[in-house]
């Protein structure tokens, strides 16, 4: 069996000569009655099992992380349902009919007895012949094995479906044929994050010599040793190459026959009996959180689509009150410009949307924060010099006083607004309303949507836009000349 194969050659390599290395400082230290060496050598040692100890339990950390129990579905579901529920009442319009019951479905799902099998990996790792020979061998009634198209096509949605069938089944058996690829580390990861419990695979070992087999399998360990227990990392030939074997007859001539080796799977498949016999219910719940967590990604994605265009109407009112507020009063402080930005009205009107539902004492005081923040971050500064110099640029004569102004105080209430949506987007659907905003994130959202409005193609048309705004606003207020082809679109 493969795995019996694969004492570790590295290892078996380091203690050896890690050995030799201790006997021989141990005489040395005898001879030169060093009684310091002895205890110098009876420390490394020490160091030595330490670290063996401590590499046996980065790898059951990485195990114990994985096991997902009961409790923790049925609370994944539970939450899911919220969120359909809370999409069903805000948006009575939309046919969401699929996702409820796929939902209803769920807990009698954790009770299923069939277990899917996904067999994937790159182009021609040998996953058919694979999945054939374990069909032929496997004796469980109850498995089914599906190959997926082979990853790493270049083809982004086939990608996409391939991971996508993978999380929808139960186990992966991983195919590679030697030290692993970036790509095929990275979809490692990503199947351990999602919570997939993945067999490694090293298919074709019969194309290496003994002990660079094991030195393959060794450096597959090593490498995944915070993703992959040891145990789910093995070595098989699926179908094996047939070898060419020459003998000398009695007469001295030279025969060559071929022979067809048999396939090697024992260690996987005595893993598998393991994996299947022991944690056969546990695989079933973790697929049934992910499909949990799926639906539930599936009816946020949609809801804050819907509440995103109640929204984005809430900023567009407040950026042109902002603006004309600015306009009529110009303020030479910055700081006082974020203030007229940032209304808290509009605060407490996007927390409705969102069914955060702040006070406006709560949203007089994030009103502040947010304005603080903006100017901490430099982003009224930037914005009013951006803003300035666009309008320095297109000015046939002058721009009247205050439209720096007004066009800042536009452009920061809608930076402010979309930082907002972007935030609220992310809270929990059962988030208890009102709760204090986490500054760290919404600084990183500011930030972001700030550095998205700041290409110049995006920042001209808005200016071009709130310059016909003003030019209206300006007839009412005072007589202003405002750069003509600017004004010609808007
Ligand atoms: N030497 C050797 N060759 C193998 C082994 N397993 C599979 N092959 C060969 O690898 C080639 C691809 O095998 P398949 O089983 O078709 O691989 P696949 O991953 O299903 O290929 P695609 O579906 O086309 O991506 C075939 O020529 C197999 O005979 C093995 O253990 N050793
Ligand atoms: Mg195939």
């Amino acid at each position: 069996m493969a795995v019996k194969l694969s004492k570790p050659i590295l290892v078996v390599g380091i203690s050896l000569s890690t050995g030799i290395w201790l006997w021989e400082s141990f005489l040395h230290s005898v001879a030169n009655l060093g009684e310091l060496s002895v205890i110098g050598t009876i420390g490394l040692g020490a160091i030595f099992w330490w670290w063996q100890n401590k590499a046996n339990q980065q790898i059951l950390t990485s195990q114990s992380l994985s096991s997902i129990d009961r409790e923790t579905v049925e609370a994944a579901i539970a939450a899911s349902k919220v969120t359909i529920d809370a999409f069903e009442k805000e948006a009575p319009d939309k046919d969401i009919s699929s996702l409820k019951q796929a939902i209803e479905q769920l807990p009698e799902a954790l009770n299923r007895q069939e277990l899917q099998i996904a067999v994937i990996g790159g182009k021609k790792v040998g996953k058919t012949s694979l999945k054939q020979l374990l069909e032929t061998e496997d004796s469980h009634q109850n498995i089914q094995l599906v190959e997926i198209e082979a990853l790493y096509n270049k083809i982004e949605d086939k990608e996409t479906a391939a991971i996508e069938n993978s999380l929808a089944s139960d186990l992966v058996l991983f195919l590679t044929n030697g030290d692993l690829t970036a790509p095929e580390l990275q979809t490692i990861e990503q199947l351990k994050q999602s919570n997939q419990r993945t067999i490694l695979i090293f298919n074709k070992q019969d194309r290496y010599i003994p002990e660079e087999r094991a030195f393959i399998l060794q450096q597959l360990r090593q490498r995944l040793e915070n993703i992959i227990p040891v145990e789910d990392i093995v070595a098989i030939s699926a179908s094996p190459a047939i070898v060419k074997v020459r003998k000398y007859q009695q007469d001295g001539s030279l025969q060559e026959t071929v022979e067809q080796p048999v396939a090697e799977i024992e260690s996987l498949k005595s893993r598998l009996e393991q994996i299947l016999d022991r944690s056969g219910e546990e695989l079933v719940w973790a697929t049934t959180y992910r499909d949990a967590l799926n639906l539930k990604t599936k009816a946020k994605t949609i809801l804050n689509e819907v509440r995103r265009d109640r929204a984005l109407p809430v900023i567009e009112q407040y950026q042109w009150i902002a603006a004309a507020t600015a306009f009529a009063n110009p303020v030479a402080a910055l700081d006082l410009l974020a203030t007229v930005a940032i209304n808290a009205q509009m605060l407490v009107d996007l927390s409705e949307v969102y069914q955060q539902k702040f006070s406006l004492s709560q949203a007089q005081t994030a009103s502040g924060t947010i304005g603080k923040l903006m100017i901490k971050l430099g982003l009224v500064e930037l914005s009013t010099q951006t803003i300035g110099t666009i309008l320095k640029t297109n000015a046939v004569t002058y721009v009247a006083g205050g439209a720096i102004q007004g066009i800042s105080a536009a452009y920061l209430t809608r930076i402010a607004g979309l930082s907002l949506i972007e935030y609220f987007q992310e809270l929990e659907v059962s988030a208890t309303s009102g709760e204090e905003l986490n500054l760290k994130t919404l600084a990183q959202k500011l930030q972001n949507i700030f550095q998205q409005n700041q290409r110049a193609a995006v920042i001209q048309s808005f200016v071009k836009q709130a310059v016909g705004r003003l030019s209206q606003e300006s007839s009412k207020v005072q007589k202003v000349v405002l750069p003509t082809h600017i004004t010609s679109e808007a």
